[in-house]
């Protein structure tokens, strides 16, 4: 029997997860759209990148998604599920330790191994961060939700013992993915959604009072986020003036613009408000309402630093939290100004980030290196001199995964509320090995 690859399954549950999303949010495709001419443009001015159109259509088509969720045993039955499409969870990012913006989750992202194309930031409500009244609402509603239907984990549980999928049940897995984070327009226990919106807990609302866990954005890949995020800011006022939008985010997360960009920058358009139902869990009665959570988030990924590049990089976004607190983003140029003089300790140039071993690159040959090996020619025998005889060059090694800090700012400008702070001071510590739920 001949299976599908967790590689070509992937790539096209991806591919029909962002056509499904496309035609659920009409403004996601209009990002798309811009991102592909931003993609575009920026490659044709500079040639010496040397981006193949294959290159150039790959990386645009790359995505990462974020879901919710509410329950251990939810996460223990979707890291199975990313498993069959060759996607494991890397990573833990702490989300309630995270500043001022901190949030009640802890969450990792599901991605490749080797050659990460798409990724699924997953977090975890913490419950106990909330008081004990509450808390219990919560995970009563949740107790009661089974997101998984019996065909898609009977259809997990033939792709483990299978050791992967035939065609059709490919097909059905991808059918049944979609159904999984697919938008309902349905949920459950107005009263509860309204209590918890109240209380500013907007996240857990999000989460107890919804069916499945939709997908909250699935966030292209751009070559330029400074010039995206300025022109999307044109073509909202403009030509995409129709869709009921909330705008752009104040500010991009993440390191300032650098010609050797580090890690990874991001923003969004802002959450846009939507039509639900929610359906009472007792007497059946419906009431429409609105719920205001998927949002269009943009990103751009620089090279991944060592220990001692983050050590570098995690006290400059220390002290851009500290004027964060006193500058509100009226002016966008002054402020991007003062936050990126926080980052000034971070070298500019991947020259100086390589020599001060700050970041990651691969070596190769280059065809000058080639000739002079063929032609038998003595080559150096130390590296450096390899670099410096040009024999050798060296390329940056891309972060793929995300930053605890600009992920709480993502939560905390679409949840539209600064952070959400714990009500419950003896909440547990999170950590990797936290598990289950502890209703002691
Ligand atoms: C996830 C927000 C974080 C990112 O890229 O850092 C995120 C969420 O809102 O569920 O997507
Ligand atoms: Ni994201």
């Amino acid at each position: 029997m001949a299976l599908v690859s967790a590689n070509t399954l992937r790539k096209r549950f991806f591919k029909q997860l962002s056509e499904m999303y496309a035609k659920e949010v009409p403004l996601y495709d209009k990002l798309l759209e811009t991102v592909k001419d931003i993609n575009q443009l920026v490659a044709s001015q500079h040639p010496e990148w040397g981006l193949t159109d294959e290159q150039l259509r790959n990386l645009s088509s790359e995505r990462h998604g974020a879901i919710r969720l509410g329950k251990p045993s939810e996460l223990k039955m979707m890291a199975r599920f990313f498993n069959q499409l060759g996607m494991q969870p890397v990573n833990f990012y702490n989300l309630a330790d995270a500043g001022a913006k901190s949030q009640p989750v802890i969450s990792t992202a599901f991605r490749p191994l080797k050659h990460a194309d798409h990724r699924i930031f997953c977090s975890l409500l913490m419950t106990d961060y909330f008081e004990d009244e509450i808390r219990k609402r919560i995970e009563d509603a949740l107790e009661a939700r089974e997101i998984f239907s019996e065909t898609l984990v009977a259809l997990i549980e033939i792709g483990e013992s299978q050791g992967g999928f035939d065609e059709k049940q490919a097909q059905q897995f991808i059918e049944e993915g979609q159904t999984l984070f697919g938008w309902r327009g349905q949920a459950t226990d107005y009263q509860l959604y309204q209590d918890l919106v109240a209380k500013k807990v907007n996240i857990a609302a999000d989460v107890a009072c919804f069916p499945n866990p939709h997908l909250n954005h699935l966030t292209p890949n751009s070559l330029d986020i400074e010039r995206l995020y300025q022109e999307m800011k044109q073509r909202l006022g403009d030509q995409y003036k129709m869709y009921d939008h909330k705008g752009m985010k104040d500010s991009i997360e993440g390191p300032p613009s650098s010609p050797a960009l580090v890690f990874l920058r991001q923003t969004s358009y802002k959450a846009l408000t939507e039509k639900v139902i929610f359906k009472n869990p007792v007497d059946g009665s419906e009431t429409q309402a609105t719920h205001t959570a998927r949002f269009g988030e943009i990103e751009q990924r620089g090279v991944a630093m060592t220990q001692k590049g983050r050590k570098l990089y995690d006290e400059a976004i220390k002290k851009a939290e500290a004027i964060d607190a006193q500058l509100a983003v009226k002016d966008y140029d002054a402020y991007m100004q003062a936050y990126a003089d926080c980052f000034t300790e971070i070298p500019r140039t991947h020259t100086e980030l390589r020599n001060r071993q700050l970041a990651f690159y691969r070596y190769e040959v280059t065809d000058k290196g080639y000739e002079t090996i063929h032609a038998k020619e003595s080559v150096p025998g130390d590296i450096e001199s390899c670099i410096a005889a040009e024999l050798i060059h060296y390329v940056p090694i891309r972060y793929e995964d995300f930053l605890p800090v600009s992920a709480a700012g993502i939560f905390a400008s679409n949840l539209n509320q600064y952070g959400t702070e714990s009500e419950n001071a003896n909440h547990r510590q999170y950590h990797k090995s936290i598990t289950g739920r502890d209703h002691g």
